[in-house]
């Protein structure tokens, strides 16, 4: 039986790997150079493609859903979250949307937890001490950071990066807390000695650390704002390494530069790549290039995934990880 291989369009470079099995078995545009497509590059390759595969730095908003030709069936997005996705327009152009969970859970709780240690501890600026040749030796007042051990972490929803963050947390002596839309199994509260907070307030106004985890959707837009961040304890700090939007990244600075908070933790920004200047300055700021779940391993099992999620539409069935509206 012959297979008429469909029009895939990827919109950035992914792993050779990844690319040559692609090639196999789609009618793949790949793009060599890796260069970020604009508006209207996005809205020329949904006019070709059959399948769209975006990353995170692809905005496919209503415009470019609208100018979609009849031929665009699917967008397998790289990458879990798809708030760079305009969901509701897809869904009603009879698009369907997925997405890559699980493969970049364990590295993206990784990152989180390099993060945790790092701000607390100074890794940064003990680093660059080192690297300035100005370090003159060890003195007992030298580069004294915060314990971890004994702290109280607060996780900002405990799905499946938020409690991976949590089980590597325990083992650092951290006390788990944590908000989320819908309280946690009772295996899971157990297993991680999780104390549910149903007041995201209340829990703010307790914890030493918070970390940043749950999507961002229209709901958790701005969730932790100017109001949120006044309730936190002054020597509390801020893990981000799931969306810049979910904080107000401009009241995060404020309160970072005038001491309502001890430090951040940032591998995500509001507005991608840009940084805010202010927090390029703030001493007490580790800030990292949206790299939570930058590994080889990682992004060659994304790749699996997009092409499983593609192979199988193509093939009449559904895609295991189609999106769906209860995720918003
Ligand atoms: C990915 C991410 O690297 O998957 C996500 O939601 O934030 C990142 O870790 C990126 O989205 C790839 O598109």
């Amino acid at each position: 039986m012959s297979y008429r291989k469909p029009k895939v369009v990827v919109t950035r470079k992914l792993p050779d790997i990844v690319e040559t099995r692609m090639m196999e078995l789609f009618d793949c545009r790949l793009n060599l150079d890796d260069a970020a497509m604009d508006k209207d590059a996005l809205i020329e390759a949904v006019q070709e493609a059959e399948v769209l595969v975006p990353t995170v730095t692809d905005r496919i908003d209503k415009d470019v859903v609208a100018a979609a030709g009849e031929q665009l069936k699917l967008i397998a997005s790289f990458g879990t979250g798809v708030d760079h996705i305009d969901f509701p327009s897809a869904k009603k152009r009879g698009i369907l949307v997925t997405n890559t969970p699980d493969v970049l859970t364990e590295d993206t709780a990784d990152m989180t937890m390099a993060l945790i240690l790092a701000v607390p501890r100074r890794l940064v600026e003990g680093e660059m001490l080192v690297r300035s040749n100005e370090w003159t030796g060890w003195s007992p007042t030298g580069m004294l950071g915060h314990r971890i051990w004994g702290k109280r972490l607060g996780v900002v929803g405990m799905g499946r990066i938020g409690s991976a963050v949590a089980r590597r947390a325990r083992g650092f002596g951290l006390s788990i807390h944590y908000h989320n839309r819908n309280r946690a199994a009772p295996e899971i509260e157990e297993e991680l000695e999780a104390t549910y907070w149903s007041s995201l307030d209340q829990m703010i106004a307790h914890m030493d650390i918070l970390s940043i985890n749950c999507p961002h959707t229209p709901a958790t837009y701005h969730l932790l704002n100017a109001r949120r961040l006044a309730l936190m304890k002054p020597h509390a700090y801020v893990v981000n390494t799931s969306r810049g939007e979910v904080i107000d990244e401009a009241a995060l600075v404020k309160a970072l530069t005038q001491g309502q908070i001890g430090g951040v933790g940032l591998d995500v920004f509001e507005n991608e790549p840009k940084i805010n200047p202010k927090l390029l300055k703030a001493r007490n700021a580790v800030l990292l290039p949206h790299m939570g779940s930058a590994t080889i391993e990682g992004r060659v099992a994304m790749g699996e995934r997009v092409i499983i999620n593609i192979k199988t539409f193509v093939d009449g069935h559904n895609p295991p990880d189609r999106v769906i509206e209860t995720m918003f």
